[in-house]
């Protein structure tokens, strides 16, 4: 029975950088429960958890919650540290990693995904991506762009193909950086995994070209870990309501933009149209900040977010019309 400490995830099955996070779990063989939640704006369970943070997935612990896959990752590492993925001596190096696979390499594979099948994607479905990015997700313009984009996407899987001939050369083993599996491999597999699944015969392609990432993908795909728990949303938002955060101190450093604890903060993502959560500034670290917020259902949550890719203003500037 999932309870405060157990690992929730609120995902959908066909969710890429949800898939991120479940070979994370595999590979670390930890106990976790899923929370299925709708591919589509509206999510009314989740609203209240993330103070309306509404991308996929998100990592609740009790009442601690967990925004973008960077984060929970790091976080998943801190809390769970036995197998290690940070692999010794390339600390830094998966953030650098998933900078790349989700910023650069992931929009060519979205444009595949949605190009390739834009005849079977339900309308809902494109409407709301549209609605959340603000770029377009149908017509023939998709289409068009699909074998530029072909030729984008190949070029980047064809780096990983280098740096595992590479690695090998050096008898580095056969993992991007190290001899056992870890985080940038983690980062690096989420494309491959959602274009095979909707582009079959692309990515066949493609890998048939490079034979060494082939070979690692399927390796790194047959990490087992455990089954996890089906966990309810009224479960969740209990499993919130009945628990406190983390003991975690009010602790702000030297900020460029001046913020103080205990004031209203505003927090998007900086690669959609603005969808603003506010809260409470609780902990502001260079690669983590912290917001308290009280909900009317859920007395108290902490609501965490990495600082690359996030906008962050005072709220007071928000509201401004
Ligand atoms: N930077 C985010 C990106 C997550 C993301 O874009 N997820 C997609 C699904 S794979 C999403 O949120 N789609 C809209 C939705 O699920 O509502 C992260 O690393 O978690």
């Amino acid at each position: 029975m999932a309870n405060g400490q157990s690992i929730l995830l609120h995902q959908y099955d066909a969710s890429p950088f949800a898939e991120k996070v479940r070979l994370a779990l595999r590979l670390k063989n930890l106990a976790w429960g899923k929370i299925d939640i709708p591919t589509i704006m509206p999510k009314p369970d989740l609203m209240p958890l993330t103070g309306g943070y509404r991308r996929t997935p998100v990592l609740q612990i009790g009442a601690d919650i967990i925004c973008d896959t960077g984060l929970i990752l790091r976080e998943l590492e801190k809390r769970f540290p036995d197998p290690q993925l940070v692999t010794s001596g390339q600390e830094g190096t998966h953030m650098m990693i998933s900078s790349w696979t989700d910023r650069q390499w992931f929009p060519t594979s979205v444009g595949i995904v949605f190009g390739s099948n834009v005849d079977r994607i339900p309308d809902a479905l494109k409407a709301d991506r549209e609605a959340m990015t603000g770029r377009k997700y149908s017509g023939d313009a998709l289409k068009d762009r699909l074998p530029m984009l072909m030729g984008q996407w190949r070029a980047q899987l064809q780096w990983i193909e280098h740096r595992l001939e590479a690695g090998r050369g050096a008898g580095a083993g056969a993992w991007l950086f190290g001899s056992k599996p870890g985080m940038s491999d983690v980062h690096a597999h989420m494309n491959i995994w959602f274009v095979r699944r909707n582009v079959p015969d692309f990515a066949k392609a493609c890998l048939s070209e490079a034979p060494r990432t082939q070979d690692w993908f399927d390796r790194l795909s047959e990490a087992k870990g455990q089954t996890p728990e089906d966990v309810s949303a009224e479960d969740a938002l209990a499993i919130a309501k009945d628990a406190a955060p983390r003991l975690l101190a009010a602790s702000v450093g030297t900020e460029p933009q001046g913020f103080r604890p205990g004031e209203r903060i505003a927090i998007s993502p900086d690669d959609t149209v603005p969808n603003w959560v506010t809260g409470e500034l609780v902990s502001a670290q260079p690669n983590k900040i912290t917001l308290f917020k009280v909900d009317g259902a859920i007395e108290s949550l902490h609501i965490h977010f990495p600082r690359a890719g996030y906008l962050i203003r005072r709220a007071e500037e928000i509201d401004k019309p």
